[in-house]
């Protein structure tokens, strides 16, 4: 008989109906639902997710704060002892190595890290400044959107309500469409099969998760509109990508 096992995965919640939001846990999220593993989900409150991940013993991802950050995942095998594993690439380069099947860097871990950095630096840093703002309005009320309010300030040195001011919009959202354009033209250049963005075999890869991840924070939890405004960008390129994804976005 196959020894039991089970994965605990690590996210904190929001207010929405379902509550994931985060993108790097997404990243994992995909990971695990892309390779059928069996795992549930640990919904932590912002504020406890210190005392939480230090009392499994998950290793902290920074060395400023915040130290400890999600996803993590405990991975608990009978019979063997648990291992924890903090940082959603070191989560997908545990989980390839150990489940190696459907395979999640096609052409190459080098070249899908290439992507996942292009992708980052043409998506998720010039949307940052709009999402962190705007997520008070997705957490729930009271501790946890305090505590995420006045630990930012500690972080960033500001107030959320200063780094999206109404006379930056403009700018911002030029810096936002100039990044999908780049991305898009980049997707174009690269080898890739019919349906995936950065996938050269007929499924996805870990960089086309990575986007279906920062999409979908940017859709929830951006501001108003956000969604309406891109997804038909770069010829709906941005809406058929989650479309695709949409088999390996379930929740456990
Ligand atoms: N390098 C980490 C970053 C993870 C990260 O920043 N997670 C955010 C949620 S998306 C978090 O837990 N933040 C905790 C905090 O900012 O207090 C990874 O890729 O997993």
């Amino acid at each position: 008989m196959p020894a039991k096992h089970l994965i605990t995965l690590y996210d904190i919640r929001s207010k929405l109906d379902p509550p994931a939001w985060s993108p790097n846990v997404w990243k994992a999220r995909f990971v695990l639902n892309y390779k059928k593993l069996p795992y549930i989900t640990q919904w932590l409150a912002w504020p406890d997710v210190t005392d939480v991940l230090s009392s499994i013993g998950a290793a902290p991802t920074r060395m400023e704060k915040p130290y400890y950050t999600v996803p993590v995942i405990v991975d608990q095998v009978e019979g063997k002892p648990a291992v924890v594993v903090s940082d959603s690439l070191d989560i997908a380069d545990y989980l390839e190595h150990k489940y190696p099947e459907p395979p999640i860097y096609p052409g190459g871990r080098d070249r899908q890290m290439i992507y996942h950095m292009t992708i980052s630096q043409n998506t998720s840093s010039n949307m940052f400044v709009m999402v962190a703002p705007n997520l008070t309005k997705i957490l729930p009320e009271g501790r946890e959107r305090e505590f995420y309010v006045s630990s930012r300030k500690e972080i960033f040195g500001v107030g959320l309500d200063e780094i999206f001011r109404p006379e930056v919009h403009d700018a911002m959202w030029a810096r936002v469409y100039r990044g999908l354009d780049n991305l898009s033209g980049f997707t174009d250049r690269i080898e890739h099969g019919e349906q995936w963005l950065f996938s050269p075999v007929e499924g996805p890869s870990y960089a086309d998760f990575v986007l279906g991840a920062i999409l979908n924070w940017f859709k929830i939890a951006g501001p108003e509109g956000a969604w309406d405004r891109i997804k038909g960008r770069n010829n709906g390129k941005w809406e058929r990508h989650m479309q695709n994804l949409q088999p390996y976005m379930e929740l456990l």
